[in-house]
């Protein structure tokens, strides 16, 4: 019996998008999907019912976080992550591994694991596939990921190649080290911006025959045709009859981009990092609400917009106010109504597929939408 699975339920015939369901023991939920982040057990500022309501089927957590604060034994004495929190949907945690390796200085990388300092006490702390695994057992959660390197940007191929290997190494000590059976590990494919190093590592990670495979290590500071071509190339490695994970990824043109590619599962800070800087996602580009434009703009923040902010009337001049007042209140209609739109883009992403249409919403969405940054 395994605790995860995937069910394909139609391909994309002129792209590699997928629409499918995955089973977890906790619910099932339809892919593309989006997942928010908790990092620390809580989505910022969004209560687990809400989460419900605005349509996440599973979010994620992590490993590292909770692991210095408040540690594992606290949270398997409450019972689990998704007791803790009251969350009754699905949970991935990731493993750590990334967290650590963006401390700089504070950390050691051998063999056996990484040495590092909390960056809350700053107290001696060490994380290992064991350490990760037997952190991600008390927290109960379905999707488990292993503990991998995710290899910097730009590295030299040397150094890319050693620590690809060592990923590899660390998956069958994390396979060894997760043994329990209502939890689902997920490989990690890394290889940096090298392609035969992708290829070695989607073929030693597929072997090892896990519930699931992430693309790991981009969206690193590469710039974003070089991000697709190796996503392209790592999702064409790996098997059809197993979700594909993009780590850290989500903003609406990669999602675009990720689907079109064959990719099933999505994280990323983005959409309630921006609502705590005062913005709104919308399906023409995203709205800075401390412009002077909307002062007077006494419309919701997108007409058709089902979340708690719009479908009640919440106007761009009040959430403006609010935003500019530093009222709590503002960021949270933002995030709302940012993770609504996210889940509602992953719907009609989904819906474009079974149709038979993925390609016409992919130019139609290129079409109205307004990139930022690189
Ligand atoms: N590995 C892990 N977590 C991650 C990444 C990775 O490579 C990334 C890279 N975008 C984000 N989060 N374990
Ligand atoms: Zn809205």
């Amino acid at each position: 019996m395994t605790a995860i699975t995937y069910e394909l339920v139609k391909k994309d015939e002129r792209t590699g998008a997928r629409a499918g369901i995955i089973h977890t023991p906790h619910d099932s939920f339809p892919t593309p999907i989006f997942m928010p982040v908790g990092t620390q057990a809580s989505v910022k500022g969004v209560s687990p019912d809400e989460l419900r309501d605005l349509g996440a089927g599973i979010i994620l957590s992590n490993t590292y976080h909770l692991f210095l604060r408040p540690g594992m034994d606290l949270i398997r004495e409450a019972g689990g992550l998704h007791k803790f929190m009251h969350w009754d949907r699905a949970i991935l945690t990731d493993s750590g591994g990334f967290q650590v390796f963006s401390l700089g200085d504070l950390r050691k990388i051998t063999e056996e694991g990484v040495t590092f300092r909390s960056h809350i006490d700053g107290s001696k702390k060490f994380l290992s596939p064991e350490v990760s695994m037997e952190v991600q057992m008390a927290l109960g959660s379905d999707i488990v990921m292993a503990f991998d390197e995710c290899v910097p940007y730009p590295a030299d191929y040397n150094y890319a190649k050693q620590s690809t290997e060592r990923t590899i190494r660390w998956l069958q000590r994390c396979k060894e080290a997760m043994t329990a059976p209502n939890q689902g590990l997920f490989g990690i494919v890394q290889g940096g911006m090298y392609k035969d190093l992708r290829e070695w590592s989607a073929r030693e990670t597929t072997a090892m025959d896990l519930p699931g495979y992430a693309v790991g290590g981009l969206s690193v500071g590469e710039p974003k045709e070089l991000m697709y071509e190796m996503l392209e190339y790592s999702t064409s490695l790996l098997p059809q009859d197993k979700p594909r994970y993009l780590m850290g990824v989500g903003t609406p043109d990669c999602l675009v981009e990720g689907v079109q590619r064959g990719i099933d599962m999505f994280d990323c800070v983005y959409p309630t990092r921006v609502a705590r800087n005062g913005m709104a996602m919308t399906w023409t580009g995203r709205l800075v609400m401390k412009n002077a434009q909307f002062t007077h703009d006494h419309t919701v923040l997108e007409e058709g917009c089902g979340c708690y902010a719009c479908r009640n009337g919440y106007t761009r001049a009040y959430i403006r106010h609010l935003v500019r007042a530093n009222e709590i209140f503002g960021l949270r209609l933002l995030s709302l109504h940012n993770l609504y739109f996210l889940q509602e883009f992953m719907r009609r992403m989904r819906q474009a597929i079974l149709d038979d249409r993925f390609t016409e919403f992919r130019s139609d969405f290129f079409n109205h939408y307004q990139m930022h940054g690189k």
